[in-house]
């Protein structure tokens, strides 16, 4: 199997890792635009085009930060729905907990497994997107990319979600019944009283919870490269502020996050958003963790990149 990288980084031990990445490249229940398979590789493939310097914070992260990507989570046995996830929750769940825990999809399917292992107790989800996910079936099927986020419900945790755009009927009704849901929709998002709220909503935050990056959550101006694209969403600079706004919050204990659904892009503009974003959530999460005080003996410092 081939071995990725962050960047051009030599992978760090597992158990040193400050940041872990599994691809997880499922496409079993792709309804429209295939890709999402290929592209749990592509995002590592062009992360090599991202600098290592991180502007937004003033910091290289991974000078402080080890990294790690770990080989792609593909059974050999060609698992489908309830079997697939639990063979990835016992993936995941046995893999160390004290780091920054990203995966990279795959559809939006492999979701509930991951935070079954991450955050085994009730907590808050952190949920980008453009579609609300919370169909108890689709196509027959319960373990569909369409409905990840009933999954989380019944697993007990309070969901947040923003620039959702795409609604069947019933998903509405659950919505506007459900205390355990509030969604920020990317038109009301447009209102800065709205924006406001939502800001206040990611700062009120605390305990343990888990976030799930949907890249159809984006404007396809910015991420075409996704398997079902709506029009609208979120700017690429709201994505930042929203994902800055959680990892500023010094109550919340972050037990991992998600990049899902995307698809190939023939301009390869999707992947560098979704390698982007990568970066500036290791970013965020380190300044949060006060890595940037802490010595240079990071991924970094065993490359010569001059
Ligand atoms: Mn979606």
């Amino acid at each position: 199997m081939t071995e990725y990288h962050y960047t051009n980084l030599p992978n760090a031990p597992v158990a040193e890792a400050d940041v872990l990445i599994l691809p997880v490249p499922l496409e079993q229940t792709v309804s429209y635009k295939p890709g999402a398979g290929r592209a749990a590789y592509s995002v590592l493939e062009v992360s090599d085009q991202v600098e290592y310097y991180e502007d937004d914070v003033g910091w290289c992260p991974t000078k402080h930060m080890k990294v790690c990507v770990l080989p792609g989570f593909e059974p050999e046995d060609q698992l489908t729905g309830i079997d697939y996830q639990n063979r990835l929750y016992d993936h995941v769940a046995a893999l160390p907990g004290d780091n920054l825990f990203i995966a990279i999809g795959g559809e939006h399917a492999v979701t509930p497994a991951l935070v079954r292992a991450r955050l085994p107790e009730p907590g808050w989800i952190l949920h980008l997107d453009a579609h609300a996910d919370l169909r108890a079936k689709f196509h027959g099927d319960p373990w569909s990319h369409a409905t990840p986020i009933h999954h989380l419900l019944g697993y007990g945790h309070r969901v947040v979600q923003c620039g959702i755009r795409s609604f069947f009927e019933g998903e509405a009704v659950r919505i506007a019944n459900d205390p355990m849901i509030t969604c920020y929709r990317d038109r009301e998002l447009q209102k800065p009283k709205v924006w406001q709220q939502l800001m206040d909503d990611i700062a009120s935050f605390s305990g343990p919870g888990y976030l799930t990056i949907d890249m159809d959550g984006f404007d396809p101006a910015l991420v075409p490269g996704v398997g079902t694209p709506q029009p609208g969403g979120l700017s690429w600079f709201q994505g930042l502020d929203i994902i800055e706004a959680l990892f500023a919050n010094p109550n919340i204990d972050l037990r991992g996050m998600d990049i899902v659904e995307l698809a190939h892009d023939v301009h390869h503009v999707s992947e560098m958003t979704a390698a982007k974003l990568l970066q500036k959530a290791m970013s965020f999460w380190g300044r949060s963790k006060g890595y940037p005080n802490r010595p240079e003996t990071g991924s970094q410092m065993s490359v010569d990149y001059d």
